[in-house]
């Protein structure tokens, strides 16, 4: 059964706010860890997160299926539906940045139906922005439509990225960071792949690229992405499930694309 994308994204943006307004407001308990690992921390915000995101998203649509990062142990069987809605929860995203107060964090909810994303929203709660998409809808901030910028050098451009270090320091991520960096104004990291693909989304940044993330980090920002004019695309897909993505205000996107795959494994 097809719904009424409006009635989607309505869901997913009482769920981000909800979720959002959550950790916002026990910030207090940022510290609060579950899990350590050598380069990511798992809090007790970011499951009672996405318990609040997926107790809204249920209680509308309970026959739709759920992929949570929170849920997710087994990184190599994320599943993917067919002829059903799925939701794709990023409770924190940023979470790092979170646990240390830094204010670059969001809560980023996309719908799948087979598995192409018909709605996202992504709720920032420092700067209280909102950003949301349909299929059938502009990209908007905050209700108002918003448009990726009309930069068209790279060498004028700013591009927000993140380092896999999974792999060590010859991985190919730091070439790549190697040169964007070298053809770009600016490169940035601000540690947060769902808020970064909203900052491309409204103009703020030209291109966002990405390696050794997941489905969730990316699945609503990419659709705000190309409906607010933009570009964006899976690069790869590892077995693990771990993706490479890159977004970009179009104009750019074929000389950032062409950094990339020179030093992809
Ligand atoms: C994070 C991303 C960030 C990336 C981190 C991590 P999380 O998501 O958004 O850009 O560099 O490795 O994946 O784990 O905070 O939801």
């Amino acid at each position: 059964m097809n719904i009424d994308t409006n009635s989607l994204l309505d869901c997913a943006v009482s769920a981000v706010k909800e979720a959002g307004s959550h950790a916002l407001r026990n910030h207090s308990r940022r510290k609060d860890i579950l899990k350590v690992f050598e380069h990511d921390v798992k809090l007790k915000l970011d499951v009672e997160c996405q318990a609040i995101a997926k107790h809204i998203i249920q209680s509308t649509f309970p026959e739709h299926a759920i992929l949570g990062e929170e849920d997710t142990h087994e990184l190599t069987k994320i599943p993917e539906e067919r002829d059903n809605y799925q939701w794709i929860i990023d409770p924190i995203d940023g979470t790092v940045n979170f646990s240390n107060g830094l204010t670059n964090w969001c809560c980023s909810i996309g719908v799948r139906f087979n598995n192409k994303v018909v709605a996202g929203a992504v709720y920032i709660p420092v700067s209280d922005e909102l950003f949301t998409a349909t299929n059938d809808l502009p990209a908007m901030r905050n209700g108002s439509e918003i448009h990726v910028s009309n930069i068209r050098n790279l060498s004028e451009s700013i591009v927000l990225t993140g380092l896999d270090k999974n792999n060590g320091t010859d991985a190919p991520p730091f070439e790549i960071f190697r040169k964007i960096s070298l053809n770009t104004r600016k490169t940035r990291i601000m540690g947060s792949a769902a808020a970064d693909l909203c900052q491309v989304a409204c103009g703020r940044a030209e291109g966002y690229y990405e390696s050794g993330i997941y489905i969730w980090d990316v699945a609503a920002a990419g659709l705000i992405v190309e409906k607010a004019g933009g570009k964006s695309e899976f690069i790869t897909r590892e077995a693990d499930n771990r993706l490479s993505f890159l977004a970009t205000n179009g104009e750019i996107h074929d000389s950032l694309r062409r950094l990339v795959p020179l030093v992809m494994q």
